[in-house]
């Protein structure tokens, strides 16, 4: 076992070297590390920064779907929607909980997400005009979030690492409906398949956002990933996704909205992958700092929630002072 570090005269912890370099040992070991752990603030604040960033974007992220679930065409289609929807509020709910395993509360995070402090991924503040951009987000978005995450399932955090596994079996499921939702436009009418075709046309180049500016542009990736938080950087996970899904999209006979998509043998050393455009950085940054066209209806939705359960916390925090009352009361017979 290894101290914190030096208690300076003022109570604040400094972080020595050895403590620096021990606690990288650890990591290099690939040991997990565990809440009671001693671990730099810097470590332990970038967690709570991702973790509760990834929480905001599950609850958010059942905004967009949620809208369509009291207007799917059959009851199976009502009854696979429903179950990814209530997933993703589940995915936010272990999520938090982990990142409560490092000192924050769920209120704070919370709070920060209504004040606009806390971010959320860019994704969910786009629109779901048609009943195609259902199929489309489970392919592309759940499609991004898998590629994303099967590397966090390694995550150094003990407690995200763990939640992160069946978070994914779960995005396994939400992509293959989507997927399926889709093959079935496309081997519908021409109505059916154009309108498969235009919801990838709008949700292709935000999905690749997904994964966060290029890496020269990232601020955290390179410590986080020398911490092993990240296993890969954004623009490695973003190559991936598009090399996996590309031939997806050919199967089911509709194009993706790239101009510049061409087919490298030469790329990833040599196993060959594609070279394709520029994103829209600029539209990027707008969307993350508040300006995309679903900002201001998504934290008003949020907000609504969460003044709307105020009773129910209220009422579960009396029921719980009351028992624990009753408790120290029995006790004391
Ligand atoms: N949107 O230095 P980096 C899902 C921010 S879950 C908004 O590269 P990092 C499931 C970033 O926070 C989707 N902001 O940052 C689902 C940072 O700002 P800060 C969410 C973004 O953390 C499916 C700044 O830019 N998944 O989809 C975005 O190393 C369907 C600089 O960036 C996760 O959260 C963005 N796209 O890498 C639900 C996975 N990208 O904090 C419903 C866990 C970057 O300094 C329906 N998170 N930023 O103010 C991660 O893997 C990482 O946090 C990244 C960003 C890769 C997202």
């Amino acid at each position: 076992m290894y101290s914190q570090g030096l208690i300076g005269a003022d109570g604040t912890t400094e972080e020595t070297e050895e403590f620096l370099a021990a606690f990288q040992a650890r990591i290099d070991r690939e040991e997990k590390i565990e809440p009671n752990d001693p671990m730099p603030e810097g470590y332990r604040k970038t967690l709570i920064r991702q973790i509760g960033q990834h929480a905001h974007s599950e609850i958010v992220g059942m905004l967009p779907e949620g809208n369509w679930i009291t207007r799917a065409p059959s009851l199976r289609r009502k009854a696979a929607l429903l179950a990814k929807v209530q997933d993703e509020g589940g995915h936010g709910l272990y999520l938090y909980s982990a990142a409560e395993t490092l000192g924050v509360s769920r209120e704070q995070m919370t709070e920060e997400l209504l004040s606009g402090k806390a971010k959320y991924s860019s994704i969910f503040n786009y629109p779901t005009p048609t009943w195609a951009d259902m199929g489309t987000i489970g392919w592309l978005v759940d499609g991004a979030a898998i590629m994303n995450q099967i590397p966090l399932c390694r995550c150094s955090y003990g407690p995200y690492a763990r939640a992160m596994i069946r978070v994914c079996k779960e995005e396994s499921f939400h992509q293959r409906q989507g997927y399926e939702l889709l093959i079935s436009l496309c081997n519908g009418t021409k109505e059916q398949k154009d309108m498969a075709q235009d919801s990838i046309n709008r949700w292709w180049w935000p999905s690749l956002m997904m994964f966060g500016p290029h890496d020269a542009d990232s601020s955290h990736s390179e410590q986080s990933m020398k911490w092993k938080i990240k296993r890969f950087s954004n623009d490695e996970l973003r190559q991936k996704f598009i090399d996996a899904t590309v031939p997806q999209a050919e199967y089911l006979g509709l194009t993706v909205p790239d101009p510049d998509l061409k087919w490298n043998p030469e790329k990833n050393n040599g196993k060959g992958g594609y070279d394709h455009g520029e994103i829209n950085w600029v539209e990027f940054w707008q969307v993350v700092k508040g300006h995309g066209q679903m900002n201001r209806d998504r934290i008003k939705a949020r907000k609504k929630a969460w003044n709307d359960g105020e009773w129910v916390r209220d009422a579960a925090l009396a029921h719980a002072e009351k028992r624990a009352a009753r408790q120290t009361a029995q006790a004391a017979e």
